[in-house]
Formats: C-alpha cells, sequence, structure tokens
C-alpha cells in the first residue's frame, strides 16, 4: 500500500499498551488518521501490535501503521501519550504521579526535537496534573496541550443516565468536570435530556427517589474504573472511543465541546492547573473553553478539585 505524504492526517502513539493499541485500533476503523506510528519502551510490543493492527487493511480504509521510535513521530498532526504504570486495585490515579511524570518529561524531550508544533493530547494518568507538566515542558501554547480528561466520564454519566431514563446516551447532555478523578464533580445542574432537565425527566418517567438515583450514578460514574480494574485489571476500550472523538474534532475541525483538561485561567477563581470543564475543539486544538452556569455547591466543589491537583502538581514541578 502507497504512503501518503498527508502530514495532518499523521498521528503517533507513545505507549503501545492496552490504552495506545485499542486507541490505535479505534482510530484504524474511523478511518480518519492514514498514518500511526506506535512508539513504546518494549519495541517488540509496539512491533507486535502494529502488525496485528495491519493485518486488518482489507477490512478498513487505507492508514498506513508502523512500529517506530521518535524520529518516525516527524511530522505528527497529533502525538498521543499513554505510556506509562496504569493503577492497580486500590490504587488512586493520583498515587502515580510520581513515576509517570519521570516518563512524560523524558517523552516530551525525545519527540519535540522530530515534532514541529504537534497538538498534545495525554491519556496518562493522572491525567490533569501530567497535561500540566507537559504544558511547562513542551513550550507549546496552552491551546495545543489536551489531556483527554473527564470526556470518559461524561460518557458513563450519560451512559447511567439513559440506563435509568431509557433514553439513548446520545440525546443526554451531562457533564463531569474538574479532576479525572476522585474529586471530579457531576454537574447535576445543567444535565438534560434532550432539553428537558434531568430533575423533570425523572418525574416525567416516574422514578420517585431522585436524589437516592443521583447518589447512586453519582458513586457509579465516581468509582467505574476501580470496579473495572478490580475485575479485569485495566479500562481500556470506553478512553479509546473519548480519544477517537477528540481526535476526530481536531482533524475534521468539527468545533465540538468536549469536557477535556486544559489550562484552566480565571474561569470560578481557578487559575494556573489543567482540569476538565467543557471545551470547543478544532483543527489547532482548543478554540475556547466554556464557563457553565454551576451552583454555589458545584462552584466550590469544582475548586475544591482544582486545589488538590494544584497539590500534587507542586510534588512534579
Ligand atoms: P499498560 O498496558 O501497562 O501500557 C503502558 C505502556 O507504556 C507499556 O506498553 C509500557 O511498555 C509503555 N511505557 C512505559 N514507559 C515508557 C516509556 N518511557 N516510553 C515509551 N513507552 C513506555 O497500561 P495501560 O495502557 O492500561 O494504561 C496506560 C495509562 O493510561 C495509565 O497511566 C492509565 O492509568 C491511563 N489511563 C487513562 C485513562 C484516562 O481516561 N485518561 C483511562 C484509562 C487508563
Amino acid at each position: 500500500m502507497a504512503k501518503t505524504n498527508h502530514l495532518e492526517d499523521k498521528i503517533s502513539i507513545i505507549g503501545a499498551g492496552m490504552v495506545g493499541s485499542t486507541i490505535a485500533y479505534a482510530l484504524m476503523i474511523s478511518g480518519l488518521a492514514k498514518q500511526l506510528v506506535l512508539v513504546d519502551i518494549n519495541r517488540g510490543k509496539a512491533a507486535g501490535e502494529a502488525m496485528d493492527l495491519s493485518h486488518s487493511a482489507s477490512f478498513v480504509k487505507p492508514v498506513h501503521i508502523k512500529a517506530g521510535s521518535y524520529p518516525d513521530c516527524a511530522g505528527s498532526r497529533i502525538v498521543i501519550i499513554t505510556a506509562g504504570a496504569n493503577q492497580k486495585p486500590g490504587e488512586t490515579r493520583l498515587d502515580l504521579v510520581e513515576k509517570n511524570a519521570r516518563i512524560i518529561k523524558n517523552i516530551v524531550e525525545n519527540v519535540r526535537p522530530h515534532c514541529d508544533n504537534p497538538i498534545w493530547l495525554i491519556v496518562t494518568n493522572p491525567v490533569d496534573v501530567l497535561t500540566y507538566l507537559v504544558l511547562k515542558v513542551s513550550n507549546s501554547p496552552p491551546s495545543q496541550v489536551i489531556g483527554s480528561g473527564t470526556v470518559l466520564d461524561s460518557s458513563r454519566f450519560r451512559h447511567l443516565l439513559s440506563q435509568y431514563c431509557e433514553v439513548d446516551a446520545r440525546n443526554v447532555h451531562a457533564h463531569v468536570i474538574g479532576e479525572h478523578g476522585d474529586s471530579e464533580v457531576l454537574v447535576w445542574s445543567t444535565a438534560n435530556i434532550a432539553g428537558i432537565p434531568v430533575e423533570k425527566f425523572f418525574k416525567m418517567v416516574e422514578i420517585d427517589s431522585p436524589a437516592e438515583i443521583k447518589d447512586k450514578i453519582d458513586r457509579q460514574v465516581r468509582r467505574a474504573a476501580y470496579e473495572i480494574i478490580e475485575r479485569k485489571g485495566a479500562t481500556y476500550y470506553a478512553i479509546g472511543l473519548a480519544v477517537r472523538r477528540i481526535v476526530e474534532s481536531i482533524l475534521r475541525d468539527e468545533h465540538s465541546v468536549l469536557t477535556v483538561s486544559n489550562l484552566v485561567g480565571g474561569i470560578y477563581d481557578v487559575n494556573d492547573i489543567c482540569l476538565s470543564l467543557p471545551c470547543v475543539i478544532g483543527k489547532n486544538g482548543i478554540i475556547k473553553t466554556l464557563r457553565p452556569p454551576l451552583t454555589e455547591e458545584e462552584i466550590q466543589q469544582f475548586r475544591s478539585s482544582a486545589l488538590s491537583l494544584q497539590k500534587v502538581a507542586g510534588r512534579v514541578l
């Protein structure tokens, strides 16, 4: 198959573990990328994944997939970072910070000489702190340093609401903001189904204990990763599609609103830390960060989420 020179469609994925290879799989099926480069410290693993993915050639749109090293990232529009340790049962995302900060810093230093002005898309946990770290060490503008943030958590929130309300998740509009982790904030005050506020919708479908359902959903969203990791060791399918969705909005300049992690400056008095808010995403990365109308309680939760991230960021910067 002929290689393409369309560098706009070239994506490098650093870290070809469960998450990195699942993202590659999702991108391959989507037909969004024309070139995918997989880089991993375990070169054999990256090579094996690239071979396995490439053998889909007769079932997908043409895409050149290779395992490589840092010089092979040259010309990438997007560099996705998934390398590093994942949570073991009982571990929080923030527990990973020291070891993954070292790895991520080293990766950015290795990619930079070969890759001119890419959009960085960070997935490795703790994703908010590491997004902030990449911002500091890459010298890239904040609009081009994006963490997958709570895109996954918002999808979990929408899925659970769709189950309780028996409505297609695509008609549920609900956001999780703040940390991708224990202090995240489910924004109930603006959650709606087809424009109908969720509380009203609960009444319409005769849910008689809304407070109990809200508590249950909150717990299930917040605990989702722990529950999955306890059962199967890692989470990768939904994050694979969450990242594909972010990439889609970039490559197609869709201006989609997604709750990615990005540098926040002055929203609800939160400054100089990366965390998630609804953002408009296009071909150059973040176009605009939206300030959702939050209740006083949600504002306090958002601020305390930012504070806990700032404390952890201070340990690695
Ligand atoms: P994994 O399957 O262990 O893969 C990690 C890969 O990174 C391995 O193949 C390693 O060889 C590789 N690696 C380690 N160090 C380096 C290095 N210096 N350079 C290049 N490659 C290296 O882990 P998995 O894929 O399950 O998870 C990866 C990361 O994603 C973890 O930090 C998870 O916590 C995180 N996740 C983030 C999510 C999110 O929503 N942001 C969701 C799920 C997982």
